[in-house]
């Protein structure tokens, strides 16, 4: 939930006086009156239960004074941060007041499927659902989002999506900066289009210019309280790939990925998040720093081993300066040496290995019939994506898999960098395109790169169950391949004979 007060405003103007002289990408290419400090979203905490979120129609003022048609949870964009604690079971309220179906799915939770709220969970317009989720996953940056047969694109664009964030003790016992708005801040991340009035418009099949942080158009500038502020990222662009750096390439330090904490923070120049993914990191303040971001769809960036390639495009379409107050009093210590500890990623205990071969072309035969699978598609000429020949079919199960084993997938692409994403699980990456993937990207993860002619492989293994009336889905995550069948289903289920449909030519 979104609310920008007076008073944040002109605090962001106030920051200003004194520090124009200062040598940063923000200053230097904004007049102070456009500074905006970012937003800070609302939070609701689970020890008042239940949850409610309200889907809803809306009006938004992006920050620029003008408003766009929009849905929001609980407020006109986005819906609030929801806090929720390891070990506990948390009721939510969900009521669908906006004029369509709507699926809400808690992206990272490790829950059965029963309550992942995947496209078989739809809510009519008018209805409530009132899931009780057991929360299993170690702290950990979450993220619910619409994922309607068909319409996900669309329904995350307009603002349905939120944080949830998972606390447990070692969280809650860590010595890292903890206080929203002061040291530490959630930034939601998508780019935007604008149509010539202003208005932000849903725009299917391209990657814009135009950044939104937590549903402002690019901020500028935040002032921080002076030392390390920790930033809790998550790319809820439709198709957009984001590389975030610092001004100077100051190292930043990487301490989370999607599912949990690292063993230790991981210092790197860059990171590079896709659609759906999280990276929790450290920055020093102490001095002002800005925050840059360039961002690349899904043809711009080339894959190179291990990673997207970003030396093509350099431009940053924004830069928020982080700018330390005396005023602020926030976390005074130092970077932490361990964080939590991770179990080897041991491929040998991997009992099957599973393939996935993502495609934006499937074979005639499903061409054809693809019309009638309810998947929606985007781009000119475009009739089917899919994944091993096949579009995204709700009637039908494309892998059973055994409770508690481990597996390897293997996932390849036949075109384009393809962000890949499992429902009801953390996975470890082995291999990132051939490689060992970056040190940040150790953890763990629900999120891979695919891309043409290299092989990245997982760990996973699923302890929560799945039948075929609410199956777990794994998919693309550029959410016009996924809506266009760039997706599949499968079940988890004590003692399964393992199963993968055959690969469809
Ligand atoms: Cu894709």
């Amino acid at each position: 939930m979104i609310t920008t007060t007076r008073r944040q405003f002109m605090a962001g103007i106030a920051a200003t006086s004194g520090l124009l002289a200062t040598r940063s990408w923000a200053f230097n290419n904004n007049s102070h009156h456009s500074l905006k400090p970012i937003p800070v979203i609302d939070t609701l905490n689970s020890a008042e239960t239940p949850v409610r979120l309200d889907l809803q129609m809306a009006q938004h003022n992006f920050g620029n004074g003008t408003l766009s048609d929009t849905f929001g949870i609980n407020g006109t964009y986005l819906g609030p941060i929801v806090r929720v604690r390891k070990g506990q079971e948390t009721a939510f309220e969900l009521t669908n007041k906006i004029n369509e179906p709507a699926a809400i799915h808690w992206h990272g939770l490790h829950i059965p499927g029963s309550l992942d709220g995947g496209p078989h969970q739809a809510l009519e317009v008018g209805a409530t659902w009132k899931p009780v989720l057991p929360i299993a996953n170690p702290a950990s940056l979450n993220f619910y989002h619409a994922h309607t047969h068909g319409s996900t694109g669309y329904q995350v664009y307009q603002g349905l999506a939120g944080v949830l964030i998972v606390e447990d003790d070692n969280s809650l016992a860590a010595d890292l900066p903890k206080t929203m708005g002061v040291d530490d801040f959630v930034l939601v991340l998508q780019d935007k289009k604008l149509d010539s009035t202003g208005s932000v418009v849903f725009s299917p099949s391209n990657v814009n210019d135009t950044l939104a942080v937590n549903g402002t158009l690019a901020p500028t500038l935040q002032k921080v309280a002076p030392g390390l502020v920790r930033l809790r990222v998550l790319n809820a662009s439709n198709g957009a790939f984001i590389k975030l750096s610092l001004s100077e390439n100051q190292p930043m330090h990487v301490i989370a990925s999607d599912g949990g904490f690292l063993t230790k923070p991981v210092s790197t120049d860059f990171i590079i998040l896709s659609p759906g993914e999280r990276y929790e990191i450290l920055v020093d303040a102490s001095h002002p720093v800005s925050l840059m971001t360039v961002r690349f769809d899904d043809e711009e960036i080339i894959a190179k081993p291990g990673i997207v390639d970003t030396t093509s495009k350099t431009t940053p379409v924004m830069a928020v300066a982080l700018v330390p107050d005396k005023n602020k009093r926030g976390f005074t210590g130092s970077l932490p040496t361990n964080l939590s500890v991770l179990p080897a990623a041991e491929p040998k205990a991997a009992q099957r290995i599973r393939s996935f071969d993502l495609s934006e072309n499937v074979p005639q035969r499903f061409s054809s019939i693809a019309p009638t699978l309810g998947n929606r598609c985007y781009g000119k000429n475009q009739i089917a994506m899919g994944i091993n020949g096949r579009p995204m079919d709700m009637n039908f199960i494309n892998e059973a898999v055994p409770t508690g084993e481990y597996e390897i997938w293997r996932v390849t692409s036949q075109d384009g960098a393809h962000p890949f994403h499992i429902h009801g699980c953390s996975f470890r990456i082995l291999k990132q395109m051939g490689v060992t993937p970056p040190d940040y990207a150790s953890g763990w993860k629900d999120m891979i790169y695919a891309a043409p002619g290299s092989v990245s492989e997982l760990l996973v293994k699923f302890d929560h169950k799945a039948d075929s009336k609410t199956p777990y889905m794994y998919h693309c995550h550029i959410l016009k391949h996924e809506d266009c069948g760039m997706m599949g289903q499968f079940t988890v289920e004590d003692h399964a004979t393992p199963y993968s449909a055959p690969v469809a030519v």
